[in-house]
Protein backbone atom coordinates (compact mmCIF):
# COMPACT_ATOMS: atom_id res chain seq x y z
CA UNK A 1 0.00 0.00 0.00
CA UNK A 2 1.30 3.42 -0.84
CA UNK A 3 0.91 5.82 2.05
CA UNK A 4 1.43 9.26 2.00
CA UNK A 5 1.95 12.40 4.60
CA UNK A 6 -0.90 14.37 4.69
CA UNK A 7 0.58 17.42 5.40
CA UNK A 8 -1.08 19.57 8.49
CA UNK A 9 -1.74 23.25 6.96
CA UNK A 10 -3.25 20.99 3.73
CA UNK A 11 -6.92 22.74 4.07
CA UNK A 12 -8.85 19.30 3.65
CA UNK A 13 -6.17 17.98 6.15
CA UNK A 14 -9.30 15.96 8.64
CA UNK A 15 -11.06 14.90 5.22
CA UNK A 16 -7.79 13.36 3.96
CA UNK A 17 -6.89 11.48 7.59
CA UNK A 18 -10.19 10.03 7.47
CA UNK A 19 -9.80 8.45 3.99
CA UNK A 20 -6.53 7.63 5.06
CA UNK A 21 -8.12 5.68 8.11
CA UNK A 22 -10.55 3.52 5.58
CA UNK A 23 -7.90 2.82 2.67
CA UNK A 24 -5.47 1.47 5.82
CA UNK A 25 -8.81 -0.64 7.12
CA UNK A 26 -9.33 -2.02 3.63
CA UNK A 27 -5.72 -3.19 3.32
CA UNK A 28 -6.03 -4.74 6.87
CA UNK A 29 -9.20 -6.79 5.74
CA UNK A 30 -11.87 -4.83 7.47
CA UNK A 31 -13.34 -2.71 4.67
CA UNK A 32 -14.63 -3.80 1.89
CA UNK A 33 -13.90 -2.34 -1.37
CA UNK A 34 -17.45 -1.22 -1.75
CA UNK A 35 -16.85 0.39 1.67
CA UNK A 36 -14.59 2.30 -0.05
CA UNK A 37 -17.02 3.63 -2.79
CA UNK A 38 -19.74 4.39 -0.19
CA UNK A 39 -17.46 6.69 1.55
CA UNK A 40 -16.84 8.83 -1.49
CA UNK A 41 -21.15 8.77 -1.69
CA UNK A 42 -20.86 10.15 2.00
CA UNK A 43 -18.52 12.55 1.50
CA UNK A 44 -20.23 14.05 -1.28
CA UNK A 45 -23.56 14.58 1.05
CA UNK A 46 -21.18 16.33 3.58
CA UNK A 47 -20.09 18.87 1.64
CA UNK A 48 -24.12 19.72 1.09
CA UNK A 49 -23.84 19.96 4.94
CA UNK A 50 -21.01 21.74 5.04
CA UNK A 51 -19.48 18.87 6.87
CA UNK A 52 -21.01 20.34 10.27
CA UNK A 53 -23.70 18.63 12.59
CA UNK A 54 -26.87 20.26 11.95
CA UNK A 55 -29.43 21.27 14.42
CA UNK A 56 -31.91 18.02 13.09
CA UNK A 57 -28.61 15.54 13.50
CA UNK A 58 -28.72 16.75 16.83
CA UNK A 59 -32.28 16.48 17.90
CA UNK A 60 -32.11 12.96 16.25
CA UNK A 61 -29.13 12.30 18.14
CA UNK A 62 -31.09 12.96 20.84
CA UNK A 63 -34.30 10.36 20.49
CA UNK A 64 -31.57 8.45 19.29
CA UNK A 65 -29.41 8.06 22.45
CA UNK A 66 -33.06 8.01 24.49
CA UNK A 67 -34.15 5.29 23.11
CA UNK A 68 -31.28 3.29 23.34
CA UNK A 69 -31.06 4.28 26.89
CA UNK A 70 -34.56 3.08 27.61
CA UNK A 71 -34.39 0.18 25.47
CA UNK A 72 -34.33 -3.11 26.89
CA UNK A 73 -32.14 -5.23 24.55
CA UNK A 74 -30.74 -2.74 22.41
CA UNK A 75 -27.36 -3.64 19.88
CA UNK A 76 -25.27 -1.87 18.06
CA UNK A 77 -24.50 -3.39 14.44
CA UNK A 78 -20.90 -2.99 13.31
CA UNK A 79 -20.08 -3.58 9.82
CA UNK A 80 -16.42 -2.01 8.06
CA UNK A 81 -16.86 1.44 7.74
CA UNK A 82 -17.93 1.33 11.21
CA UNK A 83 -15.46 -0.14 12.78
CA UNK A 84 -12.49 1.77 10.71
CA UNK A 85 -13.87 4.83 11.27
CA UNK A 86 -15.31 4.36 14.65
CA UNK A 87 -14.54 1.27 16.87
CA UNK A 88 -13.98 2.98 20.00
CA UNK A 89 -16.91 5.47 20.13
CA UNK A 90 -19.06 2.08 19.29
CA UNK A 91 -17.82 0.01 22.71
CA UNK A 92 -17.85 3.39 24.66
CA UNK A 93 -21.89 3.96 23.17
CA UNK A 94 -22.46 0.56 24.23
CA UNK A 95 -21.00 0.25 27.51
CA UNK A 96 -22.98 3.98 28.50
CA UNK A 97 -26.75 2.28 26.78
CA UNK A 98 -25.68 -1.53 27.85
CA UNK A 99 -26.11 -2.13 24.17
CA UNK A 100 -24.71 -5.34 22.92
CA UNK A 101 -21.65 -4.72 19.93
CA UNK A 102 -22.70 -7.21 16.51
CA UNK A 103 -21.17 -7.45 13.69
CA UNK A 104 -23.58 -7.81 10.49
CA UNK A 105 -21.69 -7.36 7.10
CA UNK A 106 -22.83 -7.06 3.60
CA UNK A 107 -19.36 -8.58 2.38
CA UNK A 108 -19.36 -11.26 4.99
CA UNK A 109 -16.15 -13.34 4.94
CA UNK A 110 -14.56 -15.46 7.64
CA UNK A 111 -11.17 -13.31 7.45
CA UNK A 112 -13.44 -10.23 7.51
CA UNK A 113 -15.70 -11.31 10.88
CA UNK A 114 -12.08 -12.29 12.77
CA UNK A 115 -10.13 -8.91 11.71
CA UNK A 116 -13.35 -6.78 13.03
CA UNK A 117 -13.92 -8.78 15.97
CA UNK A 118 -10.46 -8.30 16.56
CA UNK A 119 -10.40 -4.77 16.58
CA UNK A 120 -13.53 -4.50 18.08
CA UNK A 121 -11.72 -6.04 20.87
CA UNK A 122 -8.70 -3.92 20.63
CA UNK A 123 -11.15 -1.17 21.29
CA UNK A 124 -12.39 -2.48 24.40
CA UNK A 125 -15.30 -4.81 23.48
CA UNK A 126 -16.46 -7.76 25.84
CA UNK A 127 -18.04 -9.66 24.00
CA UNK A 128 -19.00 -9.18 19.99
CA UNK A 129 -21.54 -11.19 18.64
CA UNK A 130 -22.77 -12.22 15.31
CA UNK A 131 -19.63 -14.17 14.47
CA UNK A 132 -19.07 -17.84 12.50
CA UNK A 133 -21.70 -20.21 13.88
CA UNK A 134 -22.99 -17.42 16.22
CA UNK A 135 -24.86 -16.10 13.09
CA UNK A 136 -27.25 -18.93 13.16
CA UNK A 137 -30.28 -16.94 13.23
CA UNK A 138 -32.05 -15.40 9.97
CA UNK A 139 -34.31 -12.24 8.83
CA UNK A 140 -36.94 -12.93 7.35
CA UNK A 141 -37.35 -11.98 4.30
CA UNK A 142 -33.54 -11.29 3.69
CA UNK A 143 -31.72 -12.73 1.22
CA UNK A 144 -28.07 -10.49 1.67
CA UNK A 145 -25.46 -11.37 3.93
CA UNK A 146 -27.09 -9.47 5.98
CA UNK A 147 -29.76 -11.96 7.08
CA UNK A 148 -27.57 -13.79 9.16
CA UNK A 149 -27.80 -12.20 12.66
CA UNK A 150 -27.24 -13.66 16.36
CA UNK A 151 -30.01 -15.24 18.44
CA UNK A 152 -28.26 -13.42 21.69
CA UNK A 153 -28.00 -9.84 19.31
CA UNK A 154 -30.06 -8.56 16.90
CA UNK A 155 -32.47 -11.27 16.56
CA UNK A 156 -34.18 -10.79 20.16
CA UNK A 157 -33.14 -7.13 20.02
CA UNK A 158 -35.71 -4.62 20.36
CA UNK A 159 -33.79 -1.79 19.17
CA UNK A 160 -31.03 -1.85 16.41
CA UNK A 161 -28.52 1.19 15.78
CA UNK A 162 -27.60 0.69 11.83
CA UNK A 163 -24.79 3.12 11.69
CA UNK A 164 -23.72 3.09 7.54
CA UNK A 165 -26.33 0.93 6.03
CA UNK A 166 -27.61 -0.46 2.38
CA UNK A 167 -31.02 -0.68 2.63
CA UNK A 168 -32.59 -3.83 2.55
CA UNK A 169 -32.28 -4.87 6.41
CA UNK A 170 -33.80 -1.90 7.86
CA UNK A 171 -36.61 -2.38 6.20
CA UNK A 172 -36.99 -6.07 7.17
CA UNK A 173 -35.99 -5.32 10.90
CA UNK A 174 -38.75 -2.11 11.13
CA UNK A 175 -41.37 -5.05 9.62
CA UNK A 176 -40.05 -7.38 12.60
CA UNK A 177 -40.84 -4.65 14.98
CA UNK A 178 -37.83 -3.56 15.70
CA UNK A 179 -36.66 0.14 16.25
CA UNK A 180 -33.97 0.75 13.53
CA UNK A 181 -31.90 3.91 14.41
CA UNK A 182 -29.70 5.18 11.60
CA UNK A 183 -26.62 6.95 10.93
CA UNK A 184 -26.30 7.85 7.19
CA UNK A 185 -25.30 10.71 5.43
CA UNK A 186 -27.66 10.54 2.28
CA UNK A 187 -31.23 11.64 3.76
CA UNK A 188 -32.88 10.08 0.57
CA UNK A 189 -31.30 6.21 0.92
CA UNK A 190 -33.97 3.62 1.50
CA UNK A 191 -31.76 3.08 5.11
CA UNK A 192 -32.51 6.80 5.98
CA UNK A 193 -36.26 6.51 5.12
CA UNK A 194 -37.31 3.66 6.81
CA UNK A 195 -35.44 3.98 10.16
CA UNK A 196 -37.48 5.53 12.97
CA UNK A 197 -34.85 7.86 13.69
CA UNK A 198 -32.27 9.03 10.98
CA UNK A 199 -29.30 11.21 11.93
CA UNK A 200 -28.15 12.40 9.11
CA UNK A 201 -24.38 12.97 9.80
CA UNK A 202 -21.54 11.80 9.60
CA UNK A 203 -20.26 9.16 11.71
CA UNK A 204 -16.85 10.52 12.70
CA UNK A 205 -18.68 13.56 14.23
CA UNK A 206 -21.79 12.14 15.17
CA UNK A 207 -20.37 8.98 17.15
CA UNK A 208 -18.99 11.31 19.60
CA UNK A 209 -22.04 13.47 19.94
CA UNK A 210 -24.04 10.14 20.68
CA UNK A 211 -21.82 9.10 23.86
CA UNK A 212 -21.92 13.08 24.81
CA UNK A 213 -25.93 13.04 24.63
CA UNK A 214 -26.14 9.35 26.26
CA UNK A 215 -23.75 10.68 29.02
CA UNK A 216 -25.98 13.51 29.45
CA UNK A 217 -29.21 11.99 29.46
CA UNK A 218 -28.16 8.91 31.36
CA UNK A 219 -27.70 11.43 34.53
CA UNK A 220 -31.89 12.70 34.08
CA UNK A 221 -34.90 10.78 34.59
CA UNK A 222 -36.49 8.34 32.31
CA UNK A 223 -39.44 10.47 32.12
CA UNK A 224 -37.64 13.09 29.98
CA UNK A 225 -35.75 9.94 27.47
CA UNK A 226 -39.30 9.00 27.48
CA UNK A 227 -40.60 12.20 25.95
CA UNK A 228 -37.65 12.89 23.54
CA UNK A 229 -38.20 8.81 21.94
CA UNK A 230 -41.94 9.58 21.38
CA UNK A 231 -42.08 13.48 20.47
CA UNK A 232 -39.10 12.82 17.41
CA UNK A 233 -41.15 12.46 14.02
CA UNK A 234 -38.31 10.88 11.71
CA UNK A 235 -40.53 12.19 8.44
CA UNK A 236 -39.93 16.32 9.50
CA UNK A 237 -36.53 15.49 10.70
CA UNK A 238 -35.70 13.95 6.91
CA UNK A 239 -37.06 17.15 5.65
CA UNK A 240 -35.31 19.37 7.78
CA UNK A 241 -31.83 18.02 7.15
CA UNK A 242 -33.08 18.12 3.44
CA UNK A 243 -33.82 21.86 3.41
CA UNK A 244 -29.67 22.74 4.95
CA UNK A 245 -29.04 20.71 1.34
CA UNK A 246 -30.97 22.01 -0.51
CA UNK A 247 -30.42 25.98 0.95
CA UNK A 248 -26.54 24.90 0.97
CA UNK A 249 -27.11 24.63 -2.92
CA UNK A 250 -29.31 27.57 -3.55
CA UNK A 251 -26.59 30.38 -2.01
CA UNK A 252 -23.90 28.05 -3.97
CA UNK A 253 -25.98 28.95 -7.46
CA UNK A 254 -26.20 32.60 -6.34
CA UNK A 255 -22.82 33.39 -5.98
CA UNK A 256 -20.49 29.86 -7.42
CA UNK A 257 -18.53 30.53 -4.41
CA UNK A 258 -17.77 27.46 -1.49
CA UNK A 259 -17.52 28.17 1.83
CA UNK A 260 -13.70 27.94 1.94
CA UNK A 261 -13.64 25.23 4.19
CA UNK A 262 -14.71 23.11 1.09
CA UNK A 263 -11.72 24.48 -1.59
CA UNK A 264 -9.87 21.65 -2.71
O1 LIG B 1 -18.82 -3.82 5.74
P1 LIG B 1 -19.97 -4.35 4.94
O2 LIG B 1 -19.61 -5.60 4.18
O3 LIG B 1 -21.21 -4.56 5.74
O4 LIG B 1 -20.34 -3.25 3.82
C1 LIG B 1 -20.53 -1.91 4.21
C2 LIG B 1 -20.97 -1.02 3.03
C3 LIG B 1 -20.90 0.42 3.50
C4 LIG B 1 -20.01 -1.23 1.87
C5 LIG B 1 -22.39 -1.42 2.61
O5 LIG B 1 -23.25 -1.31 3.71
C6 LIG B 1 -22.88 -0.58 1.45
O6 LIG B 1 -22.73 -0.92 0.28
O7 LIG B 1 -23.51 0.57 1.81
P2 LIG B 1 -24.09 1.65 0.76
O8 LIG B 1 -25.27 1.12 0.04
O9 LIG B 1 -22.98 2.21 -0.05
O10 LIG B 1 -24.63 2.73 1.77
C7 LIG B 1 -23.80 3.39 2.66
C8 LIG B 1 -24.46 4.70 3.07
O11 LIG B 1 -23.67 5.30 4.06
C9 LIG B 1 -24.59 5.73 1.94
O12 LIG B 1 -25.89 6.29 1.98
C10 LIG B 1 -23.53 6.79 2.26
O13 LIG B 1 -23.94 8.09 1.87
C11 LIG B 1 -23.47 6.69 3.77
N1 LIG B 1 -22.16 7.05 4.34
C12 LIG B 1 -20.93 6.86 3.81
N2 LIG B 1 -19.97 7.27 4.66
C13 LIG B 1 -20.60 7.75 5.76
C14 LIG B 1 -22.01 7.61 5.57
N3 LIG B 1 -22.90 7.99 6.49
C15 LIG B 1 -22.42 8.51 7.64
N4 LIG B 1 -21.10 8.67 7.90
C16 LIG B 1 -20.16 8.29 6.99
N5 LIG B 1 -18.85 8.44 7.26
Amino acid sequence: MISVRIPSDHPRAESLHVREKLVQAYSDGIVATSGLIAHGRGEAFDYLLNERTSRPARNAAEAAAAILLTAKSPVISVNGNTAALAAKDMVRLGAITDSKIEINLFYRSRERELAIRNLLLKAGAHEVLGVGANASARIPELSSERRRVDPKGILSADVVLVPLEDGDRTEALVRMGKKVIAIDLNPLSRTAQKANVTIVDNLVRCAPLLIEVAEGLKKKVCLECEKLARDFDNGRNLAESIRIMKNTLSTLAKTGLANRRLEQ
